[in-house]
């Protein structure tokens, strides 16, 4: 059972509601993020009977939100041991001449601003506590490629070499810096994607036997469970289902 706090972003759905639940399980005090107040409040009032939980309806492209999250923090939760750095979205499958320009500025905001606002106003906690994990949710996007993908991907892959990066000036500080990276797994990821159809989402994983939210969770709890002189660089996990295609060939007519 562990006495030290998680810092879950985007803990509303999908991989961070599922986490929230497991990390309480194992007795970690809880710090939920996410911009949805309604549902932060329903989370805490399912698990404050089992763990101390702290709410913050934040909004991660907000830098001084972030800053205001940290210096506000009560001293109980100070004690941050794990970072989730999991609140991020996909908007549209279009291709990129036809896509919003607004979706992509959204993305890069949440995915790659939202995701490095959080990681610098949290590190100098994280950097006094005897051992510490960021886990950092990349995707199967940040390392291939498919149509439709080009921002969310290059967000993504942003996400994959911060971490490398990060890991390298953390080196021996006791912060270990993870990329997870998850292909399909069935979350409101697809909905918040097709703007609200569910009915695409649901075609989607249709027949797919697609990753859940918990499967994620336990992997991230897994990667905060490591003993302190293990460092899980990158993890890469697919549904079975799941796997690459072939290159794209275009033929010219003769
Ligand atoms: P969900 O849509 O179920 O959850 C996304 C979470 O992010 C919500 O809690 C949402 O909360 C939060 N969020 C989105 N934008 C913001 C914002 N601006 N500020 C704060 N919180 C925000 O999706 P998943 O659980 O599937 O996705 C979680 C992460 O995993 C994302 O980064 C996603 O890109 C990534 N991922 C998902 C995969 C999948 O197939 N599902 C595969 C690989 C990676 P709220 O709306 O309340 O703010
Ligand atoms: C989400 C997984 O395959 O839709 O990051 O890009 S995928």
């Amino acid at each position: 059972m562990s006495s030290t706090t998680v810092l879950i972003t985007g803990a509303t759905s999908g991989f961070g509601l599922a986490s929230a639940r497991l990390f309480a399980q194992d007795g970690y005090s809880l710090i939920i993020t996410g911009r949805r107040a309604e549902r932060l409040q329903q989370l805490a009032d399912e698990l404050k009977a089992m763990v101390p939980v702290h709410c913050v309806t934040l909004d991660v492209r907000d830098a001084e939100a972030v800053g205001a999250m940290v210096t506000e923090l009560p001293e109980a939760f100070r004690n941050i041991e794990v970072l989730v750095n999991n609140a991020g979205l996909a908007l549209g499958t279009e291709p990129a001449w036809e896509a919003s320009l607004d979706d992509w500025h959204t993305m890069i905001d949440t995915n790659v601003t939202g995701l490095v606002n959080v990681t610098h106003k949290l590190l100098p906690i994280l950097r006094e506590q005897p051992k510490a994990s960021i886990i950092n949710l990349a995707s199967v996007a940040s390392n291939w490629s498919y149509p439709g993908a080009s921002v969310y991907g290059g967000s993504k892959a942003f996400v994959a070499q911060f971490s490398r990066n990060l890991r390298s000036d953390l080196a021996g500080s006791g912060v270990r810096v993870t990329s997870l990276e998850p292909g399909m797994c069935e979350t409101e990821f697809s909905v918040v994607r097709f703007k609200g159809d569910q009915d695409k989402s649901d075609n989607l994983y249709k027949g797919v036997n697609p990753l859940l939210p918990e499967d994620i969770a336990n992997i991230i709890f897994w990667i905060a469970q490591q003993p302190a002189h293990i460092n899980i660089n990158s993890l890469e996990v697919m549904p079975s289902s799941q796997a690459w295609d072939n290159f794209k060939v275009v033929r010219q007519a003769d």
